[in-house]
Order: structure tokens, then C-alpha cells, then sequence
């Protein structure tokens, strides 16, 4: 089994994405299963091109973006994305869309079809903070999980895809008074135990 990791790179001021530094400490293989991990842009279009191109190459079973949601307690896996780009700052190519569609012949929304209340609990029997988030906002981290979605459901059915969004590591928060944070190693440790209840779950359906 492969699964595509996803993590974006710094944005809005930050010199870090703990998303990406927490997927590049996680092991090569969860389960049995081969980690395909790569880095995004904070571009929705051009992050999605790269995963979707990952998507064609490697077949993965799952494929999970991840992305920092700063002030956030704990790890949130997401429930749902929506067919909209409405971003409060610029990306990082200053792109900065209003109220635009994704994709037209989209669904106005699409649920995960990760186990993401198995997710939660599985980072919260690892030992670390976790709950089922219903947004996943109107920036780029909603744009790309809509487009994971999008391509699953137009080209790639049987495979399952999501999203999860990280806190601060604890080094960004330093300067930052009353921020919640998580340290890298149990952000990563976090992960590691919601992909491998996505894992578990996908095994099962095979
Ligand atoms: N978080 C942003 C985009 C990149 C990231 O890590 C978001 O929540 O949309």
C-alpha cells in the first residue's frame, strides 16, 4: 500500500510549516504501508498540480495533505472541504481569490472519506490532543483538500483522501503570548497515529 503525505512549506510571516517538519520525521513505512511524503507550495493551483501529478504517477491507496492552523489546541483531522476560495491573506504567489469556485463542475462540498473519528481517537490513545474539525477554512489548505477530493471522485474512486490540520510547533509561539502549540516529535507522533488508523481502515476494504 502507498500513501501520499502533503505538507506545505512556511506562509503568513512564518519561517516554518510544522506540518512539513513534522511529515519528515515520521518512518518510511507505517504498517506495512510506504510513505510517498512531498512538500507543497502555499499556491492552491500549483500545490494541487503536484499532488495530482503524484496521484497519477504512484496510485497511492491514501493520500493526506497536512497544514498548519495556527491557534488551533490540537491535531484536527477534517470532516469536510467546500467548493470555494475566499482567502483573507495572499498566498505566496499573491494570488488572493474572493468568493471564486474551485472547480465548477465541482460538488459544492465534499466530505473526507478518511475514518476521521477513528483519526481523532487514535491520536487521543497516543497520548495527544485531537477533535473532528468542520472546517478546514477558505485558504489554501480547503482549496487543496477540495481538489484531492475533486480528483477522487472524478478519477480515482477507491481511493481516500482527506486532510489534517496541525497547531504551532512550540518554537513559533515563542515570541507569541497565550498561542497554544504542540512540539514537533508529538505532532509527528500525532500523525503517524491518524495515518495509521487510515491505514487499518483502508486495509479492512481491500
Ligand atoms: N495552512 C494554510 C495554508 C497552508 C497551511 O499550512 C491553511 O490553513 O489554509
Amino acid at each position: 500500500m502507498k500513501v501520499l503525505l502533503a505538507g506545505f512549506e512556511p506562509f503568513g510571516g512564518e519561517t516554518m510549516n510544522p506540518a512539513w517538519e513534522a511529515i519528515q520525521r515520521l518512518p518510511k513505512e507505517i504498517l506495512g504501508a510506504q510513505l510517498f511524503k512531498i512538500q507543497i507550495p502555499v499556491s492552491g493551483q500549483r500545490a494541487l498540480e503536484k499532488i495530482y501529478q503524484m496521484m497519477k504517477e504512484e496510485h497511492p491507496e491514501i493520500v493526506i495533505a497536512i497544514g498548519q492552523a495556527g491557534g488551533r489546541y490540537g491535531v484536527t483531522p477534517e470532516r469536510v472541504a467546500l467548493n470555494i476560495d475566499d482567502y483573507g491573506i495572499p498566498d505566496n504567489e499573491g494570488n488572493q481569490p474572493v468568493d471564486a469556485t474551485i472547480f465548477a463542475d465541482g460538488a459544492p462540498a465534499y466530505f473526507s472519506n478518511l475514518p476521521v473519528k477513528d483519526m481523532v481517537q487514535a491520536i487521543r490513545d497516543a497520548g495527544y490532543p485531537a477533535s473532528l474539525s468542520n472546517s478546514a477554512g477558505t485558504y489554501v489548505c480547503n482549496h487543496v483538500m477540495f481538489g484531492i477530493l475533486y480528483y477522487l471522485e472524478k478519477e480515482f474512486p477507491d481511493t481516500g483522501g482527506g486532510f489534517i490540520h496541525v497547531p504551532y510547533a512550540a518554537c513559533q509561539v515563542v515570541q507569541k503570548s497565550n498561542t497554544p502549540s504542540m512540539s514537533l516529535l508529538d505532532i509527528a507522533s500525532a500523525i503517524e497515529a491518524a495515518v495509521r488508523a487510515a491505514i487499518l481502515q483502508k486495509k479492512k476494504s481491500l
